[in-house]
């Protein structure tokens, strides 16, 4: 039920929020192009039984059979994770012709946050966010998901971004948009596998009801767009740069001499890593979303407080 003629909100989510209790979304991109069949089933809906464990309800978003969804079954889940890169990766720009001819798609970043904030949800949980690339001075490639936050209110857990993208580039396009970058207990950006890089964060704030604060204070002043909440890999998962430095420069490398671009060049790169390391970088990008499951579901319920 919902006023949106294009949204299908689950009973679990509109319940949750008919009683002002705390939603989380969770993105799709991230399920059918972010891990390997049957990690990513496992890893889904783990992370579902994360937030509702941490006292909140989730709400996986994508589009199936052209509607927007706000909240999966697990079915819905499987038939994404087992589709994998042969789903559509659904981006702001792609969404209207999903709708339009009845087609199914998992949501990236940005397309998450258009959904969630169509479902009245603030607070999102993923892994990494897109940026600005490497080479970008070169290519312009700078992901979506940089303009829905500097658009959209919703505010994104996320473990930084991969060394994939050029970190610094991505936070001065997030300042020139006035995104506001927060570090959660930490002074400097995370670089995914890694708890720190060497570019400071614009503020830290150490518990989730100085955030919510803060983001409630945002949004109260009438200023559009979300926030990045940076929240670092846990200390036992976290890879030494060395072990995936190298993985990421022969991703890049296999990425230009294969002429790959546009929206395949990030499901490729983070492909190629996966399979670089073995799998051994998986078993901390389970962790680390986990992690931001927990934090994001800890600041929807202080932002509903
Ligand atoms: N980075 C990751 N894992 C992911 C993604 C990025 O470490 O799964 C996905 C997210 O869905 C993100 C999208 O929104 O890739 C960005 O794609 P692009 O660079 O094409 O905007
Ligand atoms: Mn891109």
């Amino acid at each position: 039920m919902s006023l949106n003629p294009y949204l299908d909100t689950t009973p679990e989510v509109q319940q949750a929020q008919d009683a002002g209790r705390p939603v989380v979304a969770l993105e799709s991109t991230i399920i059918s192009h972010g891990m390997p069949y049957p990690d990513n089933v496992r890893t889904a809906l783990q992370v579902e039984a994360e937030v509702r464990r941490a006292g909140a309800t989730p709400a996986t978003v994508a589009i199936v059979k052209g509607r927007l969804k706000a909240g999966l079954s697990g079915a819905e889940i499987e038939q994404l994770g087992q589709s994998g890169r042969s789903v559509s990766k659904v981006s702001r720009r792609d969404i209207p012709f999903l709708v339009a001819s009845g087609a199914t798609g998992a949501t990236t970043v940005a397309a998450t946050m258009v959904i969630a904030a169509m479902a009245g949800i603030r607070v999102f949980a993923t892994g990494g966010i897109g940026g600005v690339h490497r080479g970008a001075t070169e290519s312009f490639d700078v992901s979506a998901d940089l303009q829905e936050l500097a658009h959209t209110p919703v505010a994104v857990v996320c473990a930084g971004a991969k060394s994939i993208l050029d970190l610094g580039l991505t936070l001065e396009y997030l300042e020139t948009h006035g995104v506001p970058v927060i570090g959660y207990q930490t002074d400097t950006l995370p670089a995914f596998f890694s708890r720190e890089s060497r570019f400071a964060v614009d503020y830290r704030l150490d518990t989730p009801e100085a955030i919510a604060r803060v983001l409630d204070t945002k949004w109260q002043l009438g200023l559009r767009g979300g926030a990045v909440i940076a929240n670092p890999i846990a200390p036992e998962h976290a890879m030494p740069s060395s072990a995936i430095d190298h993985a990421i420069a022969q991703a890049l490398d296999e990425a230009r001499q294969q002429g790959i671009g546009g929206k395949e060049t990030t499901p490729f790169l983070l492909e190629r890593i996966g399979a670089l390391t073995e799998g051994s970088s998986l078993a901390a990008n389970i962790a680390l979303v986990l992690g931001n499951a927990r934090l994001a579901s800890a600041i929807a319920s202080a932002l509903g407080r």
